[in-house]
């Protein structure tokens, strides 16, 4: 690509910078599970959390303004403008789950939330509540209280993010619904324009950035199927692996079913044919 140059790497994305103004991020076929990158890629999954990704920043611009200047045809890269970003990672959890269920389990509290007595794993909150995290730069993001993350962004850019990372949730965790995928939690990053406005950057909404459990499977007690990525986790439960890298190789079976789950979360949430989506990207923002 020799109009960008490279600024980062994610486990599974890349960003490029176009010019001063604009990045590049192009989402791989890598898959993570366990924390680890595996050595065998699912076809068209960078295609598919690219599309999804469009698909959310298009239906939620009425609400905050969002990155996304253009889809490539590859259907996998994108034009954003680039934006000065908060350093903190907006969590919303609608259930408990992950790192949210530990500290529960530990604390009886969740980022400063003090939540009712006796909740178990993976069950729906009373009401979805903010988590911020710290972005570690390597390992885990750390669970913040509101003082922290206010330390860091300020009161007033913290409220503010607060609100509209909530409003996005209930969105977005509504629309799943409706087609059968519960949207248990979500990431969102946020940055400043040159204006100073907040502006939605990243990703959105994807199964990277969000736990998607399918609605008619869930149960709470316990750690519900993953949408996308539970043949994945099964085969490599079912070798006995460490979790440490190098993680091991899918065979062919355990590659297709999982493309097939991204493609079938695609299509439910975006209501759009995945051939469609290869064809003309923008079918997802029109
Ligand atoms: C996103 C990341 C990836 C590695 C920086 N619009 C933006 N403006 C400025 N910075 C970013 C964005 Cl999206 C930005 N990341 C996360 C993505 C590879 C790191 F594809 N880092």
């Amino acid at each position: 690509m020799p109009e960008a140059t490279h600024v980062a790497s994610g486990k599974v994305r890349e960003l490029y910078a176009l010019d001063p103004d604009r990045l590049l991020l192009v989402a791989s076929d890598r898959i993570s599970t366990f924390d680890v990158v595996l050595p065998t890629e699912i076809p068209d999954k960078g295609r598919v959390l690219t599309g999804l990704s469009a698909f959310w920043f298009a239906r939620t611009s009425s609400v905050v303004p969002n990155h996304l200047l253009a889809l490539r045809p590859d259907g996998r890269s994108t034009e954003c403008r680039r934006l000065e970003m908060l350093p903190i990672e907006c969590v919303i959890r609608g259930y408990l789950s992950g790192s949210g269920w530990k500290d529960y389990r530990a604390t009886g509290a969740v980022c400063g939330h003090r939540l009712p007595e006796g909740l178990i794993e993976s069950q729906r909150l009373p009401e979805p509540i903010f988590t911020p995290a710290t972005k570690a730069q390597t390992g885990h993001d750390e669970n913040i209280d509101r003082e922290t993350a206010a330390g860091l962004v300020g009161a007033d850019r913290l409220a503010q993010a607060e609100r509209i990372a909530l409003a996005l949730y209930a969105h977005a965790a509504a629309h799943a619904l409706e087609h059968g995928i519960i949207l248990a939690d979500t990431k969102l990053e946020f940055g400043l324009d040159e204006e100073g406005t907040l502006v939605l950057g990243d990703e959105a909404f994807t199964p990277d950035s969000s736990r998607f459990w399918p609605a008619d499977e869930y149960a709470p007690g316990g750690t519900p199927p993953s949408f996308d990525k539970q043949f994945v986790r099964d085969y490599c439960e079912s070798l006995g692996w460490d979790k440490t890298a190098p993680g091991p190789e899918l065979p062919d079976d355990v590659v297709e079913g999982t493309r097939a789950r991204y493609v079938e979360a695609f299509e439910r949430l975006t209501g759009v044919a995945f051939d469609d989506y290869l064809e003309n990207p923008d079918v997802v923002v029109g």
